[in-house]
């Protein structure tokens, strides 16, 4: 399957989740390991850089706001975070068993398990925070949430990704 049509799935689940809105991150976040087990190593692969390619397009607009690179809008910044919120739940469950070939991950990820894990939902729970911080429409508390969570997302690839 092509990365763009990958893409364009994800985003579809994402944007049904969200039009839903009963506590979507927990209900994606307890589906999501079942369908990992039962999927090829290379398909989660792919799943995962879908995933860090949505929220790399969404969080870079954030950042583009909180830096004064483009200007702040609401409306905009809103539907950022609501994807980075639930798209920062989907790569961890897609680092199964065998699925350190072709990839940018290092193996350090599977030789070091816990640490991953621990910086993973660290980042998790910093973008879970952007959508609330973004409703506030407070410049400054917008500009510290959105720090935190890009140190949160640079902590796990200083360690665990390949430049
Ligand atoms: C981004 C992006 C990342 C993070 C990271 C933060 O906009 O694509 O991977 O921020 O650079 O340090």
């Amino acid at each position: 399957m092509k990365k763009s049509v990958l893409a364009a799935l994800v985003a579809a689940a994402v944007a049904q989740r969200l039009q839903q809105r009963v506590q979507p991150v927990q209900r994606i976040a307890a589906a999501i390991p079942v369908v990992a087990q039962q999927m090829k190593v290379e398909d989660q692969v792919k799943y995962r850089r879908a995933a860090y390619q949505l929220m790399s397009l969404n969080f870079g607009s954030l950042n583009a706001m909180a830096t004064d690179k483009k200007p702040f809008n609401k409306d905009e910044a809103a539907r950022n975070a609501d994807f980075v919120a639930m798209l920062s739940t989907v790569p961890k469950d897609f680092f199964g068993p065998g699925t350190d070939k072709d990839t940018k991950a290092k193996p350090e990820i599977w030789s070091h398990r816990a640490d991953f894990d621990e910086k993973m939902d660290k980042m998790r729970g910093e973008a879970a925070k952007l959508p609330a911080v973004v409703k506030t429409g407070d410049t400054s508390a917008f500009k510290k949430q959105v720090a935190d969570t890009a140190a949160a997302c640079k902590a796990c690839h200083d360690e665990y990704r390949l430049k």
